[in-house]
């Protein structure tokens, strides 16, 4: 049984990233199978709750007011039509919501307590409800964990070395803060990446290093293709290859064992093979619904008929080692 540790060396990511594309793939499913169902994928639906408008400068993104591209902006949208798109999206088959806004940060203000209601009405309709909302203070983890929030998204997006070329207007360690902030809330850490703009693959290895050397692995990772919008800084990148990401989500999977490593944005352009090899080399979590926050994904038909080709099956919603100790609140609500 591999075991999980949080002392990796970047030497020993470093190896395990090199190794031979197609032995890397067999020892991560190998791993794979010690720890989770291979047949089992989490599926879950993003909704932005809030689009565009961002003050921050992080050059992958749409929603950066300083860039210029073709977004549907719109202040925070009304409790009642989240949870009318929380109801579908269990309906077509989630078991995760989370909901997405284009802030630096939350503020302690009536849009904060608008989400409060956002996710205590989630997590009623019985979806593990989560958010990715920028950065938060301790207090405002504890009012979420309170109303019920299962889990934060809050990616490290790239190495500690390269990240002040993706994002000038805060700090990696910014960003660690508040990892440590849901860690303490006992909420249920979900925090991965980018690759596809630029970074070396020094840059990959970095980054896998800093989430499996974490004191506690987050419970879930995404490993996102960048997306290019037209108006952003990295409108021109070259998309990765499959090849790339396989060897991300294999790294994943053998450092963090138990984490479900999401094969995030960038499905769009993946044929149902190469997301086949994504799944064999650890991935066990996609995002569903035809639109991520605000670019496209694949239609959920087609994702259906991907779960019947592969013969995957959804994963249940609150399963998991440690799912006791993040719907305790859940429960009580
Ligand atoms: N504003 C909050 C924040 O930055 O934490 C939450 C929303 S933000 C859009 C969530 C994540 O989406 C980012 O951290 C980034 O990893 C991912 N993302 C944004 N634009 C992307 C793109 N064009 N391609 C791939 N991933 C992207
Ligand atoms: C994550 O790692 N990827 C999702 C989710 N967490 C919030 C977001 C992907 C966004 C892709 C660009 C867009 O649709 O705006
Ligand atoms: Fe704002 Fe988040 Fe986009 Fe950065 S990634 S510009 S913080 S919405």
């Amino acid at each position: 049984m591999a075991f999980i540790r949080n002392d990796w060396t970047i030497k020993q990511v470093e190896e395990i990233y090199n190794i031979p594309l197609l032995e890397l793939i067999y020892q991560a499913a190998s791993v794979h199978r010690e720890y989770n169902d291979p047949q089992e994928v989490q599926v879950c639906t993003l909704l932005s709750v809030k689009t565009g408008g961002c003050p921050e400068d992080c050059v992958y993104c749409p929603q950066a007011a300083r860039y210029h591209t073709d977004i549907d902006v719109h202040k925070l949208l009304p409790v009642e039509e989240v949870l009318e798109s929380a109801l579908k999206a269990k309906e077509s088959g989630s078991t995760r919501f989370c909901m997405g806004a284009a802030w630096r940060e939350v503020r302690d203000n009536s849009d904060f307590d608008q989400v409060l209601e956002m996710v205590k009405g989630v997590n009623k309709i019985g979806l593990e409800v989560c958010c990715t909302l920028g950065m938060l203070t301790e207090d405002q983890a504890q009012k979420l964990k309170k109303a019920g929030l299962y889990a934060y998204n809050h990616n490290i997006d790239t190495s500690q070395e390269y990240y002040d070329q993706i994002i000038t207007t805060r700090k990696f360690e910014d960003r660690l803060d508040t990892l440590n902030h849901v860690r303490e809330a006992n909420i249920s850490v979900c925090s991965g990446g980018i690759i596809g703009m630029g970074e070396s693959v020094k840059d990959r290895i970095g980054m896998l290093h800093t989430l499996c050397t974490l004191p506690e692995h987050p419970e879930s990772v995404p490993v996102n293709a960048l997306v290019p919008v037209e108006g952003t800084p990295l409108e021109e990148q070259e998309k990765v290859s499959v090849w790339e990401m396989v060897r991300m989500i294999a790294t994943a999977r053998i450092l963090m064992p138990k984490a479900m490593v999401r094969l995030s944005a960038g499905r769009v352009r993946m044929t149902v093979e190469e997301q086949a090899l994504c799944f064999l080399a650890g991935a066990n979590s996609i995002f569903a619904g035809d639109k991520l926050l605000t670019t496209p994904n694949p239609e959920v038909a087609s994702d259906q008929e991907m779960f019947q080709t592969l013969n995957l099956k959804p994963r249940d919603a609150f399963k998991g080692a440690a799912a006791d100790k993040f719907d305790r609140q859940a429960k009580t609500l």
